[in-house]
């Protein structure tokens, strides 16, 4: 996936790297080739100028942190524009206050539009467990009703049929109407489209748009179609006032300029992203994610700098003090590491930097957060004394502070044992003080978890 805006950017970024002391003239040239970078990538050109001065306006003012080499500081900037750029993070899928969310799927012929509504009510089913009616108001092709049809059996979601007959936008109030009758959670409708924005397919989806209003409004833009797609999501933006946006096909050669300006562009967040013709392949949108991508975070020490950075400095050497002297950890300590993580945005955010980690691993990942979080509130229901001396926390023990958190009694159990196992590799570690710089524990677990 963009395979080659992230090579230039690496590169770019990688002629900073080595130079102790940066010049003015060694930043403006790494910033304009990240700027030909953008442009090459079709990234449209008010957009990347605006990017650029930004870096650059940072980039001047950025006193230089302790912990990052001049160039890191470069590259942790652009990272964090990249994001803004993005959309700084994933906006979920609006939803109604009572009765059906109504999702209506707009955008030009061939961008993926059916595909997308069935990938869409995939999600919604599996993961959200949510009961969903697909509908097509396509009624010049009947060969796209059909398409749909057989995509709604293939993920398990109901149809709404029709006839050509009936318009669009009475097949789309039917369709909600049926949904509220029989309580389904969500009903998603697919629109027709043209090669081109033309006039009359504007008139007909306003209709729909107008007969139900939607609590969402997705325009769906083929990566490969570039700026002019850009400018597509444009034009339905000012008929439609879209609520989002999912760019499609950005497992293809796309080169990521569409991906990189609609956000700016129309100031609609992309809320989700095609990854493949698959009925599975549609992730939710993180600006994040996608940014560490692009700079091709092959720096993990620009990872566990900015960690470093971050995280508590007097909280962690006091952490430090107590490991060295070879003094025992309490479950206090190892919620304040647990707290740290979660402020540093997570197992899942921290993990994503890491080169290689391959991104189906990612949802894993996000359920790791969980974990954390169920581990704080156990812990938070231990009294003072069971939290330094957690070998008393016997059954009983157990078994309150189980209800008290609203977890199983096993989660109490395996939270001890991983206790357990973190107090060996503690003393193994204060055993080998003095050999080298001391890694923060979170960054230890992490590694316990998924080899590298
Ligand atoms: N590689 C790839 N192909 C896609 C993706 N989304 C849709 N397609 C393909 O694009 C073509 C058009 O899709 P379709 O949903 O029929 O587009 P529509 O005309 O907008 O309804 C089909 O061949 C799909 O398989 C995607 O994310 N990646
Ligand atoms: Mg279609």
């Amino acid at each position: 996936m963009l395979d080659t805006l992230r090579d230039r950017i690496t590169n770019a970024l990688g002629s900073l790297r080595g130079n102790k002391k940066l010049t003015e003239s060694v930043v403006n040239d790494a910033l304009r080739q990240v700027r030909r970078a953008l442009l090459e990538a079709d990234v449209a050109l008010p957009v990347a100028r605006e990017f650029i001065e930004q870096v650059k306006e940072r980039a001047v003012n950025a006193e230089t942190l302790a912990s990052l080499t001049p160039a890191q500081s470069i590259i942790s900037i652009v990272h964090e524009e990249l994001t803004v750029l993005l959309g700084d993070s994933n906006v979920p899928i609006n939803q109604s206050d009572g009765g059906p969310t109504v999702i209506l799927i707009a955008g030009l012929q061939g961008s993926g539009k059916t595909t997308t509504a069935a990938k869409l009510a995939r999600v919604l089913k599996e993961k959200d467990k949510k009961s969903v009616l697909l509908t097509s108001v396509d009624i010049y092709r009947p060969a796209a009703i059909d398409q749909l049809k057989t995509l709604s059996e293939t993920v398990g979601a109901e149809f709404w049929n029709t006839d050509s007959s009936t318009s669009p936008q009475d097949i789309a109030t039917e369709a909600v109407t049926h949904a509220r009758r029989s309580s389904i959670d969500f009903v998603i409708i697919d629109s027709a489209g043209r090669l081109h924005v033309d006039q009359k397919m504007m008139d007909e989806i306003e209709r729909v748009h107008h007969a139900i209003s939607p609590h969402e409004t997705l325009f769906v833009l083929d990566a490969m179609i570039g700026q002019d797609a850009v400018n597509s999501a444009s034009a339905f933006n000012e008929k439609l006032d879209l609520t989002g946006v999912v760019v499609t096909k950005l497992d293809s050669d796309a080169r990521g300029g569409a991906l990189m300006s609609v956000r700016q562009i129309t100031g609609k967040p992309v809320k989700f992203i095609g990854v493949g013709e698959g009925i599975d392949a549609l992730e939710f949108f993180h600006p994040d994610r996608m940014a560490s991508r692009i700079i091709g975070m092959g720096d993990v020490l620009t990872l566990i700098e900015s960690v470093q950075e971050k995280a508590d400095e007097d909280k962690a050497k006091q952490l430090e003090q107590k490991v060295r002297k070879g003094r025992r950890l309490d479950l206090a300590d190892y919620r304040d590491q647990m707290l740290m993580t979660l402020e540093m945005g997570g197992i899942s955010s921290l993990a994503k930097m890491i080169p290689g980690l391959s991104s189906s691993k990612l949802p894993e990942l996000g359920s790791a957060d969980e974990v954390v979080r169920r581990e704080i509130a156990i812990i938070n229901s231990m009294t003072p004394h069971e939290r330094e001396r957690p070998a008393i926390i016997r059954a009983s023990r157990r078994a309150r502070i189980a209800t008290g958190s609203g977890v199983e009694v096993r989660h109490v159990s395996q939270l001890l044992r991983k206790y357990e196992k973190l107090q060996k590799t503690m003393r193994k570690m204060a055993r080998q003080q003095g050999k080298g710089r001391m890694q923060i524990p979170g960054m230890e677990q992490l590694k316990d978890q998924f080899p590298m």
